[in-house]
């Protein structure tokens, strides 16, 4: 094979706006690199790593407001929805559908191709959160899970998941919260998000985002051991009888980051990056709005705004990695590597090309 020369240095973060990924915290990365060549989906022969992810997911239980959790830590958001709608489809009978707001990330989309349910989408409101009645309208006998969104990919938004949880309960069916990014900053906000909420069924929350793990980390939790139940296949020849999870051999790293990330940042930590990403989200807006542009308030730390695309693609030319929602407007996701003086270049440069 031919070497790359020179050597490629991973993406510095200095001018990343767009990624939901951020910097792993020091302890988690060190605890990845010696898990390495552990596989948590073979823990009779890989203890150590299996005791790891039991205590993570007790640690992710907290955080979501689940006593007694059960689950596992995969490759990410796709795959703990993909096993969401798994579960569900399993547990019901005849063919089934999905009901869930168009603001659902696109894994949904997977999850039914591959598991070939009917995928229906409610429009979202005036706010870009799920409109109950059009779920409402959309779930019939035949729904097997209703999904929300708590912190939305295009605009941080979190879906009204009590009164989704009513829809879901009308029709038998059950209630997946997608907190992907939003579950490690939603425990310090007023939000009714969590299992504690509501009668939530499944969840996804990924380390990998805001959790301040490295990739792969990917968070998946229900709230009854039946749904692992339904998901489970034979394991022969291994020692361990069966494997809830959608991959096999899995990620060490990604189970031991978790793992220390939590220990490290749970509760008062992953706080402190709460306020500091919300306050960064703040200001953005603020700013972005004093100087004429149109912006979605940040719920969460994520401000969307409308750029006109010159400004866009002049903004990409001098180096910032930022990205827009599907209708068009600029989304600057607040993630923990992004400071205030990150900010301020960005709008420094904005200047340059625009008209801040
Ligand atoms: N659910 C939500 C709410 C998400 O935002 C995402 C990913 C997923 C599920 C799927 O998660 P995985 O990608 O871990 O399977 N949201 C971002 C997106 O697709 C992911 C992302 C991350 C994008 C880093 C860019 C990037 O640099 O846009």
């Amino acid at each position: 094979m031919p070497r790359a020369e020179p050597t490629p240095a991973p993406q510095d973060f200095d001018r990343v706006l767009s990624s939901m990924c951020t910097e792993p915290h020091p302890a988690a990365r060190e605890a990845a690199v010696a898990f390495l060549a552990d596989n948590p989906g073979d823990p009779a022969t890989y203890p150590a790593v299996a005791d790891l992810e039991t205590e993570a997911i007790d640690a992710l239980g907290e955080v979501v407001g689940l006593d007694d959790p059960h689950g596992y830590v995969g490759s990410g958001g796709t795959e703990a929805n993909i096993q969401a709608v798994r579960a569900a489809r399993n547990l019901a009978d005849g063919d089934v559908n999905v009901v869930a707001p168009e603001s659902a990330h696109f894994s949904f989309q997977k999850a039914a191709d591959v598991l070939g349910v009917e995928l229906l989408l409610a429009p979202t409101d005036d706010d870009h959160r799920a409109d109950v009645d059009a779920v409402a309208d959309l779930a019939d006998d035949d729904t097997a899970l209703v999904a929300g969104v708590a912190g939305t990919t295009e605009y941080g938004r979190v879906d009204p998941i009590p009164a989704l949880a009513d829809v879901a309960a009308d029709v038998d069916a059950r209630l997946h919260v997608d907190a992907a990014w939003g579950g490690f900053v939603l425990p310090f906000t007023d939000h009714d998000w969590s299992f504690a909420d509501a009668p939530v069924d499944t969840m996804t929350i990924d380390p990998h985002k805001m959790g301040q793990a490295p990739i792969p980390a990917g968070g998946f939790l229900a709230r009854d051991a039946e749904t692992l139940d339904a998901l489970a296949i034979d394991t022969p020849y291994l020692e361990s009888d069966t494997q809830p999870t959608l991959g096999g051999t899995r990620s060490g790293a990604g189970v031991a980051g978790t793992h220390a990330a939590l220990d490290a940042l749970w509760p008062e930590g992953y706080r402190d990056q709460y306020e500091r990403s919300q306050a960064n989200a703040d200001y953005l807006a603020a700013e972005l709005r004093e100087h004429g542009y149109d912006v979605v308030d940040p719920v969460l730390p994520l401000v969307a705004a409308d750029l006109p695309d010159a400004e866009f693609e002049a903004l990409r030319e001098d180096g910032w990695r930022i990205s827009r929602t599907a209708t068009g407007e600029l989304r600057v996701v607040c993630m923990p590597h992004v400071t205030r003086e990150m900010l301020d270049d960005f709008l420094a440069s904005l200047s340059g090309v625009g008209n801040v």
